[in-house]
């Protein structure tokens, strides 16, 4: 079964980018709670495959996030589904889950299943634009997270920044409306004070780009969340 809720921190490993050994293994060594796979585009099943294969000669807990349908692998130690509550397009809160359900839903191992009910912050992102998000004031976010919470349940709600750096007040206020649901944070985290700043009110953190940019730094990260 699928844990997260022990999490603080993890590394958002993007199937897209070039990522050398010595890197994936300074990775994978690094005290991070687990690795996630996913992306935005670009994300095709060979790619993922071969991010997978890699990561299998460490001891390291790996979970999909999937995006689209076509990358959809078995033996990973989890999937994170998203659901993007600011998407204007049915298709990311719901629709794709229906095709993806209608297709292997007989052999999908639901224990090893969790779902993210996104908020997308920066307009700029891929992901904003992808999805065709609405970008929410503070009390949308802060409904978004009851209704993460409250209605459906989720057990994670993933404030999502992708890109740049959030509003650790926002953050905050959002961290004061969820109990059971986890809050996940990621966005233009690149330095040990930055990845404190958010840890103080997220449950776990989520580090991506900086990993390509300065793998020294990415590593840094962590050890603000231990
Ligand atoms: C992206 O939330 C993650 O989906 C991490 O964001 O790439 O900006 O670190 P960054």
């Amino acid at each position: 079964m699928l844990q997260v809720k022990d999490w603080q921190h993890v590394f958002k490993l993007d199937p897209n980018k070039p990522l050398d050994e010595a890197s994936l293994m300074k990775l994978c060594d690094s005290g991070t709670d687990a690795l996630m796979i996913g992306g935005t585009d670009g994300v095709t099943f060979e790619k993922v495959f071969d991010l997978w294969d890699r990561v299998q000669h460490y001891d390291i807990t790996c979970v999909l996030e999937l995006s689209n349908l076509e990358a959809i692998m078995p033996g990973f130690d989890g999937y994170l589904i998203p659901t993007v509550l600011n998407s204007k397009d049915k298709q990311f809160v719901v629709g794709l889950h229906h095709e993806a359900v209608k297709e292997y839903g007989d052999l999908i191992q639901w224990d090893d299943v969790l779902v993210e009910g996104y908020c997308v912050m920066n307009e700029q992102a891929k992901v904003y634009q992808e999805t065709n998000c609405q970008l929410p004031a503070v009390k949308d976010v802060v409904a978004y997270a009851k209704i993460a919470e409250h209605m459906f349940h989720l057990p994670i709600f993933y404030l999502e920044y992708s890109g740049t750096w959030g509003d650790p007040k926002l953050v905050e206020e959002v961290s004061r409306e969820l109990d059971k649901t986890l809050l996940f944070y990621g966005g233009g985290i690149e330095s040990e004070e930055q990845a404190r700043t958010m840890k103080q009110y997220a449950d776990v953190i989520v580090v991506g780009n900086i990993i390509y940019e300065d793998i020294q730094a990415a590593l840094r990260t962590v050890k603000a969340c231990k």
